[in-house]
């Protein structure tokens, strides 16, 4: 079956609601489907700085918010990424084939960047994308399943694999970006003209699923609709709205024309009433599911030991293939 390779941050302790529709949802439906590579990238992590006791700990946090949202290590290979050393191994043999021009073109950096001030941004910050092709093509990964704005680095992902191929025969999969057109960006609550993010959204416009319920009801009750009162998903002319339907929709399995229909002739309030109620109830059992998988931790130590076993047979392979295209002399 084809392979799927996709990862998640620990760095901001509670999964938001644009990491769960964008990109986690996806991988517990293909985990059913596809031979399926997960992780934690705690080395993505540390290209921001990150406190040593708050990273270790969020590191657990993450996987066990994957498992409390669906993986199942029977169906699924979950691992942290520190955990198979081949991702280090391979990232520096495709840093050495990407263009410093290439490199500087990837607007996620420009981005994070210019908010830290360009002078503070590590040179980890700039070379991530980098590490994110090693990543992915260190599994053959057909497919990567993520949010609308990881479309670039997959790009790039593609690009270092047709260059790597050509120059020393044939070696990588090319992968496939995994996008859901309906689901490829959920946007802020506050300001529905940017995506919702841990980094560049206000704590209101932010849903973190580890939030008390009642916050994130809240939450949801004073999201940015506009001045019309009519339910209809434009999202051109009604951004807020449109993304509440999207958050609706996904979250209840009913499509967007029969939640216009339902709340033809209603206003605003009805709407974000009712998706309070589904928020709390998505993430009611969530939080005591996560509770449960932090509470064993040796449980938890042992999925993810389990999981870097069969991470890194297959990222050694990998690894030793492209060494020997490379002409790295054999260690005896
Ligand atoms: N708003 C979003 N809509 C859809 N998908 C999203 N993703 C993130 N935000 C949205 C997807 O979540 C996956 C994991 O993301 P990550 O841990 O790599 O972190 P990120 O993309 O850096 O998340 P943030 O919150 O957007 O962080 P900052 O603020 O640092 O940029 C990815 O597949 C991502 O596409």
């Amino acid at each position: 079956s084809l392979r799927v390779l996709s990862g998640i941050q620990p760095t901001a302790g509670s999964f938001h609601l644009g990491n769960y529709l964008g990109a986690v949802r996806q991988w517990v439906a293909l985990q059913e489907t596809h031979d399926a590579f997960y992780m934690v990238v705690d080395l993505h992590a540390i290209t921001v700085p990150q406190d040593p006791t708050e990273l270790c700990a969020n590191t657990r946090l993450a996987a066990a918010q994957l498992l409390a949202a669906g993986l199942d290590p029977e169906r699924c290979t979950l691992f942290v990424q520190s955990h198979v050393p081949e991702h280090a191994q391979l990232a520096w043999i495709m840093n050495c084939l990407t263009g410093f021009g290439e490199a500087s073109r990837m607007t996620q950096f420009k981005d994070k960047s210019a908010k830290q001030g360009a002078d503070r941004a590590s040179v980890g910050l700039f070379t991530y994308p980098i590490l994110q092709v090693a990543d992915i093509l260190l599994y053959q990964a057909n497919e990567v399943p993520v949010g609308e704005d990881q479309r670039q680095h997959i790009e790039l992902t593609r690009d270092l694999a047709e260059r790597f191929n050509g120059r020393f025969g044939e070696t990588f999969t090319v992968p496939r970006p995994y996008i859901l057109k309906e689901t490829a960006k959920i946007y802020d609550l506050q300001d529905p003209s940017i995506k919702m993010s841990k980094s560049a959204s206000t704590p209101k416009g932010l849903i973190n699923l580890l939030d008390d319920p009642k916050t994130t009801a809240k939450k949801v009750k004073s999201a940015v609709t506009d001045t019309d009162t009519v339910i209809r998903f434009d999202p051109e002319e009604k951004p807020g709205v449109s993304n509440l339907l999207t958050i609706y929709s996904t979250l209840t399995g009913t499509d967007i024309a029969e939640l216009e229909q339902k709340y033809a002739g209603k206003g605003y309030g009805a709407l974000k009433t009712d998706l309070a109620e589904v928020m709390v109830d998505f993430v009611t059992p969530f939080r005591e599911r996560t509770q449960q998988y932090l509470d064993d931790p040796e449980t938890l130590d042992s999925i993810l030991a389990k999981g870097a076993e069969k991470a890194r047979a297959v990222a050694a392979e990998t690894l030793s293939k492209a060494y020997e295209r490379v002409g790295f002399l054999p260690a005896k």
